[in-house]
């Protein structure tokens, strides 16, 4: 998908200033208020994205509401935003769990007349605006460039492993945009290795816990695993959780999509490799200004790209790299 960049955030933050300008001579107006509906609430992940919306919507006067399920699954989230949309928000930041499965309720909200951004995942197939496909509608999509994440941790891994060895990809399940394409981006990059295998890819429903116990029986069946790539934080913790139970850290590497508070530690002991750190704080941050802008009736990008930061031991005592772990 294209993405683009900073032209438009600086214009955008222009725009704003602007807008704020204008608002306040005009003497007041009603409190705007944007929903951001999470994967899901307890994940390092959103609680970062949530700060960064937060602090968007302070600057802007915009309330922002934040509420979401406890699991990523649509069967949970699909209420949540029901609830939201029955609020009345004059806009609404998600990260779809299902690329079609929250069509049809987003639809509903974007029928009634509240503004729909996706942050972090999208629905059908991620391009919006484009008048073709049930998924049409949302005004932007705002997230990390996924497959280049996946091809970024497949190089990562391969090098860690000396570009020989078995590896798998311990994902969460097929239909979330973000991590498969994370996996599609990994799959197309350790193509150009002869020397890896690439085992069939263990999905977890995000839950470290099955992910730790997937670890654990790859290796039973492949006493030569190389090394993992867990395309995101539940996979990742899970997957290096099952590497230490077996005794094998250091020797099993692991790459990890996502960068929660106990990877720093993970980096510095060697159970963990390399972190790819999104930057959640910029997708929320982002999500709360693009919103706006649609509610201020001016146009903008049908999708915004967010950055990367990978940290490794070489690294992770730099500020300036550990500022991007995401917050508990
Ligand atoms: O990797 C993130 C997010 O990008 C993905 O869509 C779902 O999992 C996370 O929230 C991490 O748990």
């Amino acid at each position: 998908m294209k993405k683009t960049g900073s032209a438009f955030r600086l214009l955008l933050c222009g725009f704003v200033l602007l807008a704020m300008t204008s608002l306040a001579q005009a003497g007041g107006h009603k409190k705007l208020t944007i929903a951001l509906i999470p994967g899901l609430t307890t994940d390092a992940f959103y609680i970062t994205m949530r700060k960064g919306a937060e602090l968007a919507a302070k600057g802007l006067g915009v309330e922002l509401m934040f509420q979401g399920a406890p699991d990523f699954n649509p069967t949970l989230q699909v209420p949540v935003l029901n609830s939201v949309i029955a609020k009345k928000p004059d806009a609404i930041l998600i990260a779809p769990t299902d690329k079609q499965q929250l069509i049809s309720p987003l639809k509903a909200a974007h029928d009634a007349g509240i503004v729909v951004v996706t942050v972090d995942t999208f629905i059908d197939d991620g391009n919006y605006q484009d008048g073709s496909g049930m998924g049409d509608f949302p005004m932007s999509y705002v997230a990390s460039d996924n497959v280049l994440g996946g091809k970024m941790a497949a190089r990562a891994l391969a090098k860690a492993i000396g570009e020989k060895g078995k590896v798998y990809v311990s994902n969460v399940r097929p239909g979330i945009s973000t991590t498969d394409q994370r996996e599609e981006g990994f799959k197309m990059e350790i193509k150009n290795y002869p020397n890896i295998t690439l085992l069939n890819t263990q999905y977890n429903d995000n839950d470290a816990n099955k992910a730790a116990a997937q670890l654990q029986a790859v290796a039973a069946r492949n006493q030569d695993i190389a090394g993992v790539f867990g395309a995101n934080l539940f996979s990742a913790v899970g997957a290096a959780d099952g590497v230490k139970a077996l005794g094998k850290s250091g020797q099993v590497k692991v790459a990890a999509f996502d960068a929660p508070s106990r990877i720093v530690d993970d980096i510095n002991n060697g159970l963990i490799d390399l972190a790819i750190a999104q930057h959640p704080a910029e997708i929320g941050y982002y999500g709360v200004m693009t919103a706006y802008a649609v509610l201020m009736k001016q146009s903008v990008p049908i999708s915004i790209g967010t950055g990367f930061t990978v940290m490794d031991k070489s690294n992770i005592s730099d500020p300036e790299i550990s500022k991007y772990v995401y917050s508990d």
